[in-house]
């Protein structure tokens, strides 16, 4: 779909896995349902295996494909490179996008180390200065209830932060005979669950917040180290004498933390929850009232309001579907409920909305760099078995 008259974004794409799957139906929908000032056009998919990236273009809704990243970079109809592939290639891939003037979403986490992280801030600072922007997809922000948990705090009507607990709680690997994957290789991913899934509560925590983490104490455990290899490129050791890999990353991670305001917080992210299957929980507690989350049941928002005569006092569940809520306007009519794919749609929009009004978009760069000298902070703590570690830079 093109939206005449209004200027043309060509967008290229890097990956076509989930995080592409996910991207992608947000590039396809967020002009379909919201009044961009800009065009997106789906311009280029890029992959290194020709026949499936041709395959997953045409699934997806890609107009062309390229075999090379740097050919997409390159090309003069992309003005925005959208990075959807593991962490390892992050920061190569939008160091160059922004040198070459291209806009750039990443997929988070930002990077795999704080050294990296801090390249592609600085090259982000340096596009800026051009008008070329980078962002970071933290999307869960964009969860309604999640952007609405942010609203109440601006206007205070939690007090002074005083408690915040978050989890982020999956089960995918809990079972040992789960094959090894990318994600489980600290060399293309970086760290675990830490950063798979607790980056996501590190951001969403200081964004609901407005605050950031000061210091934490952490541990973390590999509770299986090694797993069936889905190639055939591994030792012979497994059980049934299947070719086995060894995993690298933690698969869970549970620290302490301090915020900027003085809270104190609990943070809790692990594969092996069984039962729990996507459970991001964060509550929150002030001195005028509380909150809580969480997205199994992601279309509610708890609110206890303190200031409440305490006869008629309690949580109350807040179905966040009205128009008065953050992006619902543009959906369904109240009570019809948002699911995990509209969350990229509201990114996409907040993006080009930003683009084109000449603006940053959030979460920038050098937020995804903040939360991952949280992410190195609580891996110092883990690994020094110390009881707490600043958080600098
Ligand atoms: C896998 O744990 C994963 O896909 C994460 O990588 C995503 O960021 C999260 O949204 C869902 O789970």
């Amino acid at each position: 779909m093109t939206s005449p008259g209004r200027p043309a974004l060509g967008i290229g794409m890097i990956g076509y896995a989930f995080m592409g799957a996910a991207h992608s139906q947000a590039w396809r929908t967020a002009p379909r349902f919201f009044d961009l000032p800009l065009d997106p056009r789906m311009t280029v998919l890029a992959g290194r295996d020709a026949a499936a990236v041709r395959a997953a273009a045409h699934r997806l809704g890609w107009a062309g494909t390229e075999t090379d990243w740097r050919l997409v970079v390159e090309r003069d109809d992309i003005d925005l490179v959208d990075i959807c592939t593991p962490g390892d290639t992050h920061a190569e891939i939008a160091i160059a996008a922004l040198a070459a003037g291209k806009h750039v979403l990443c997929e988070k986490p930002l990077a795999n180390s704080v050294a990296e992280a801090e390249e592609m801030a600085a090259a982000a600072d340096r596009a800026a200065e051009h008008g070329v922007r980078a962002m970071v997809g933290f999307t869960y922000r964009r969860v309604p209830a999640v952007t609405l948990a942010r609203r109440l705090v601006a206007e205070g009507r939690l007090g002074q932060i005083r408690h915040v607990r978050a989890q982020y709680l999956q089960d995918w690997i809990a079972d040992p005979s789960a094959p090894m994957s990318w994600r489980l290789d600290k060399a293309r991913a970086g760290s675990g669950a830490l950063g798979d899934i607790g980056a996501h509560i590190v951001d969403l925590t200081q964004f609901i917040t407005g605050q950031t983490l000061t210091g934490v104490s952490a541990l973390l455990e590999t509770f299986v180290r090694e797993r069936p290899l889905p190639a055939s490129t591994g030792k012979l050791s497994g059980v049934g004498g299947e070719e086995m890999g060894e995993v690298t990353v933690d698969d869970a991670a549970v620290f302490l933390g301090r915020f900027t305001g003085g809270a104190l917080a609990t943070f809790e992210a692990t594969r092996f929850a069984l039962g729990r299957k996507n459970a991001i929980r964060v509550e929150i507690n002030g001195s005028a009232g509380s909150l809580a989350f969480d997205f199994e049941d992601m279309n509610v928002l708890q609110f206890f309001d303190g200031t409440e005569p305490a006869e008629v006092a309690g949580f109350r569940r807040i179905i966040v579907t009205e128009p008065e809520h953050p992006y619902v306007e543009a959906w369904w009519p109240a009570g019809h409920g948002l699911g995990y794919e509209h969350g990229f749609t509201h990114q996409v929009v907040d993006l080009v909305t930003a683009l084109a009004a000449g603006e940053q978009p959030t979460p920038s760069f050098a937020d995804g760099l903040q939360v991952q000298r949280v992410l190195d902070a609580v891996e110092r703590s883990a690994a020094t078995r110390s009881t707490w570690t600043e958080i600098t830079g």
